[in-house]
């Protein structure tokens, strides 16, 4: 018998109740891998589809090597592998956001490598593929951290292997721990730095002229890594929104409760709304703005802010002095106008580096708004201090804006408050500000999120096994069962302009206004804005009625005709 006190200290690093429990969980693998306990890696076959894009002609000439192995062709798994394939030695390295789920695909790779092959762990993102910053992962840490949130077993960072120095590094890496395999956990950047890597790395890196093979995971909170049916979602999005949702409904509980309040909450997601649609979506708010309806309808600012006073003058005319509305994070970007300037902000930016640097904050915009067009420069200097500093504020290594510094939610309430007032000042209107995003990252994955991680751990160390690189690791048919399937990645770039110059990237996958999930918002808002017909969907379970729950975007838009995924 221990005393409480013991009991408490023993639940210190990672082993509080919930986590000790939640490690036995045994994850349910696609048949394709055989049996949950003893999981078998497959080989792959071609299928029929060839992946293209615009611009496939100059990824052809950049990418030769990839795409004449890969043919840009998807594979599907063939059934088990025949041959017993043993010695080789892999890395693993998460990059860019925390999402959860990413521990699970370092057990995934794991368990299908096997004893005969070992798996090393790279410490602190792609800066440790550099620096050879190296540890081999065993079967106890793979016990440990099954099934709990974060990459902390690892860490992250979101630097660009772009120089032919960082290339050299790189290769240094490969030698110094005579690596056969590099498996890159990230999102639509870190895939793109795992097409090049991949390219980069295809022969000629060891001393008998062979390669090193790259395999790429689909991970982000943000959603907006998508391949139609060939990947619905990347993982981490389900156990971010559910939390997120949890939050939101709680928030909404509380509004028609107290009956005073408004609640601005802005969600994580960069540029795409997935979150903010899948939040609404599971709470049902009384308003959720959508940055790509935003820019498809062309909306101004001074739009968006009228729309949002229209209903809170509305509902207090109805007795209702209170709401919520969501925001998604990228809001401002997808403004037409602030896009605009946004984008020849980042060209100045870009190209007055030295300048810029050497002047103090309260400079830059002045400085910066003389090199602007004259447009853009009155628009700056319309906004308040707390959005320009951020605006001006250094990009992250892949040139995004970062937008989860930028307080559109105060922007939002100010100029509401500001409009409420010129359409009727007997309008009461209180607002508090939210920012949801850091959260949600590293909760403790969704049996979607630990299931559907596993699964892909366990395809991308098959395609090593079979010999494959420049693949991305996906799992198909997540309510039949699902097929561990790859992506050829050449065949998922396409050109864009960052830092001012046309780069390699994959494409982010975008809210469609036509996708169901859109559809479904639209026709249900406008009972949303005038009732309270919010829904609270409560903390994720882990066992329970919602255990089995997909991301109700994800089922619509994939046609599902249940909330529920199958995987196994
Ligand atoms: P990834 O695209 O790397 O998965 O990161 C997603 C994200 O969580 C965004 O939602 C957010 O804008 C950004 O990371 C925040 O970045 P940072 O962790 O560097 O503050």
């Amino acid at each position: 018998m221990t005393t409480l006190v013991e009991q408490l200290l023993n639940t210190e690093a990672h082993k509080s109740i919930f986590e000790s429990a939640v490690r036995q969980n045994l994850l349910p693998v696609c048949a394709a891998f055989g049996s949950s306990d003893q999981p078998q890696p497959v080989s792959f076959r071609s299928t029929d589809r060839v992946l293209s894009t615009k611009d496939s002609a100059g990824v052809r000439a950049q990418f030769p090597q990839s795409v004449a192995a890969s043919g840009n062709v998807v594979l599907t798994s063939a059934g088990p592998s025949s041959a017993a394939v043993h010695g080789k030695r892999v890395a693993v390295l998460f990059s860019g956001g925390p999402a959860a789920g990413g521990h699970n695909v370092v057990c995934g790779l794991k368990r299908v490598l096997g004893a005969g092959n070992t798996l090393f762990g790279v410490t602190a993102g792609p800066k440790g593929l550099l620096k050879g910053t190296l540890f081999e992962i065993t079967d106890a840490h793979v016990d440990f951290i099954l099934n709990t949130g974060g990459f902390d077993f690892l860490g992250s960072d979101r630097t660009k292997i772009k120089s032919d120095e960082q290339f050299a590094q790189v290769r240094e890496t490969c030698v110094k721990h005579n690596l056969d395999a590099i498996v890159v956990v990230g999102g639509d950047d870190s895939n793109t730095n795992a097409a090049v890597l991949a390219e980069s790395l295809f022969s000629g890196v060891k001393a008998d002229g062979s390669g090193v093979q790259v395999i790429g995971v689909p991970k982000t909170i943000d959603g907006d890594l998508q391949i139609g049916d060939l990947l619905a979602i990347s993982f981490g999005f389900d156990t971010a929104t559910r939390i997120y949702s949890e939050m939101v409904g709680n928030i909404l509980q509380d509004t028609s409760s107290s009956l005073k309040y408004w609640h601005f909450v802005k969600l994580m997601g960069r540029s795409a709304s997935h979150v903010a649609l899948e939040v609404a979506l599971q709470t049902k708010p009384a308003m959720t703005l959508i940055s790509e309806e935003v820019a498809a309808k062309k909306m101004s600012l001074a739009s968006i802010i009228d729309g949002i006073a229209q209903v809170i003058v509305e509902r207090s005319h109805k007795g209702m002095n209170y709401g919520v509305l969501l925001a998604p994070e990228g809001l401002i970007e997808f403004i037409p106008e602030m896009n605009a300037m946004i984008a020849e902000l980042n060209d100045v930016l870009a190209h007055h580096v030295t300048e810029v640097a050497a002047l103090a904050d309260d400079a830059k915009p002045a400085f910066i708004g003389s090199k602007l067009s004259a447009d853009n420069a009155s628009l700056l200097a319309s906004l308040p201090d707390y959005i320009v500093n951020m605006l001006l504020a250094e990009r992250d290594s892949h040139g995004n804006l970062q937008v989860s510094l930028i307080p559109t939610e105060q922007l939002l309430i100010d100029m509401a408050k500001q409009r409420v007032k010129e359409l009727d000042a007997a309008v009461p209107f209180a607002a508090h500000k939210h920012f949801l995003g850091y959260e949600g990252r590293c909760g403790a994955p969704t049996l979607f999120d630990a299931a559907y991680t596993y699964n892909l751990g366990l395809t991308a160390g098959s395609l090593i096994l079979d010999g494959r690189t420049g693949y991305m690791a996906t799992i198909t048919g997540l309510t039949s069962g699902g097929t561990p399937q790859a992506i050829p990645l050449a065949g998922l770039l396409n050109i864009e302009r960052r830092h001012g110059q046309d780069e390699f990237v994959i494409e982010k996958a975008l809210v469609r206004m036509d996708s169901p999930a859109m559809q479904y918002f639209v026709s249900r808002r406008d009972d949303w804005a005038s009732n309270d017909l919010f829904a609270s969907p409560g903390p994720r379970q882990f066992w329970g009625p919602t255990t089995h729950q997909q991301p109700i975007s994800v089922a619509l838009n994939s046609g599902a005709d249940s909330l529920m995924f199958q995987i196994g």
